[in-house]
């Protein structure tokens, strides 16, 4: 059932009255850059994940303000993603929350996907909420409680979640966990550690041939005195002594205020031990809010140290990390907000593809450190949105999605399919 078509003909129409001025927009910067076609190309390549928790508006313990419109299972998650999809063309794979994104069918489910142009991303585990009916509580943790009954239950749903993954298509398992402490003298942060490891190599073992577990840190949150995977030192600890694959996924909102994650990114990817992201933008903490609203330098400052690290390691951009969002929308419609984000990373990969490294290198050996930061900023400040938008059009998408989704009320539309009061599982 697809619950909504976006009708080829209106992305057409759309373009054409957009076509000339984006042309010369496009030709403009063509002739100022160099490589302007093959940046079109890796941006052509390059998808990024779309978490299913968050078409839905998210809310925060103080309160949820949903939007109307909102899908109301997972069959309508993966319509609006490919309606997000069908506008801009990089939002081919879709993230799934477990036990919120339980197929019924799933053959049905994954057909559906394809239709949309849609794979299947890393899965997401959830040992952080108690589920009705759920036999023991992880009101003290999962993978590091003192009970091994609960670390049993924790452990079965983790390789439950890698069996539906098997079952649609997916290779990965997220498993972001938010054990820690809330006070001094609650935890033995060494037993802890090891009781937490203990699992992870139980769901480790439990990986298919090809599939990779991510171990997803977090500085705090829910707990408020420690987290059992805290940073991205602990996060590397654990992948490491668990093996070849699994890896550390860096959630932008998850660090410290002030951290250096430009420099992080580079040496867990100089390890090899870089999985993936949960793109998002914050000021203060786990704000997951829209990418690149807030700190957008730093956004081309990873981006910048993911395309050096990558290109050093041979690494295929578009397909050897797991690019995904992880974000909430309390205020903003989640497809906008969506559609926005999305953006916001292929502007910062443009732009970190734009850097001239030779430039940089030769500044670096001079120690000319106002050369190597102009290098930098140089690209930073070149606006690339037409070669965003040209790799749109190439790939059959629309100039210029948000006016579309405007012109077009396609939240009104959603609103007269799913009605006002919808409420989409997740955060
Ligand atoms: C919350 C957590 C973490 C996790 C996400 C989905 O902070 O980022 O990846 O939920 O489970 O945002
Ligand atoms: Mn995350
Ligand atoms: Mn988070």
């Amino acid at each position: 059932m697809m619950d909504m078509q976006i009708e080829r003909s209106a992305i057409e129409k759309h373009n054409q009255s957009l076509l000339e001025s984006h042309r010369r927009r496009f030709d403009f910067i063509a002739a100022a850059i160099p490589g302007a076609d093959e940046i079109v190309k890796k941006l052509i390549d390059f998808q990024v994940a779309i978490p299913s928790w968050a078409l839905g508006t998210g809310g925060t313990r103080f309160g949820r303000f949903s939007e109307g419109g909102e899908p109301r299972n997972l069959e309508e998650k993966i319509s609006d993603i490919g309606l997000l999809h069908a506008l801009n063309r990089s939002s081919g794979a879709i993230s799934l929350h477990i036990p919120w994104d339980i197929p019924s069918d799933p053959a049905a489910i994954k057909a559906l996907a394809a239709q949309h142009g849609i794979r299947f991303d890393a899965m997401n585990s959830n040992t952080f909420q108690d589920q009705p009916g759920q036999a023991l509580s992880y009101k003290f943790g999962s993978f590091q409680h003192v009970d091994k009954n609960v670390r049993r239950q924790a452990i079965e749903h983790n390789i439950e979640v890698i069996r539906h993954g098997v079952e649609l298509g997916s290779s990965a398992l997220t498993v972001w966990l938010s054990d820690g402490s809330c006070f001094p003298g609650q935890l033995n942060f060494r037993e802890a550690f090891q009781r937490t490891l203990e699992c992870l190599q139980e769901v480790y073992s439990a990986l298919p041939e090809h599939w990779k577990v991510f171990v997803e840190y977090k500085a705090y949150e829910p707990n408020f005195y420690s987290t059992t995977v805290g940073d991205w030192g602990q996060s590397l600890l654990y992948a490491s002594k668990l093996g070849p694959k699994a890896f550390t996924l860096v959630d932008l909102g998850h660090h410290l205020p002030n951290a250096n994650i430009e420099q992080i990114v580079s040496l867990l990817l100089m390890e090899g031990k870089l999985g993936g992201f949960h793109f998002n933008d914050s000021k203060y903490g786990d704000d997951d809010l829209t990418v690149g609203s807030i700190k957008p330098y730093q956004l081309f400052l990873i981006f910048n140290e993911l395309v050096e690290g990558m290109d050093a390691r041979g690494m295929n951009h578009a397909t050897d990390l797991g690019w995904m969002i992880d974000a909430s929308h309390n205020v903003k419609d989640p497809l906008e907000d969506l559609l926005q984000s999305v953006e916001a990373i292929m502007i910062g990969y443009a732009q970190a593809l734009l850097v001239d490294r030779a430039k940089l290198k030769e500044a670096r050996q001079a120690n000319d450190v106002t050369a190597a930061q102009e290098t930098l900023q140089d690209a930073f400040r070149t606006d690339l949105r037409p070669l965003v938008a040209e790799a749109r059009l190439r790939s059959g998408g629309a100039i210029a999605p948000m006016r579309f989704f405007r012109d077009e009320q396609l939240r009104k539309k959603l609103i007269g399919e799913r009605g006002m009061k919808t409420i989409a599982t997740g955060l």
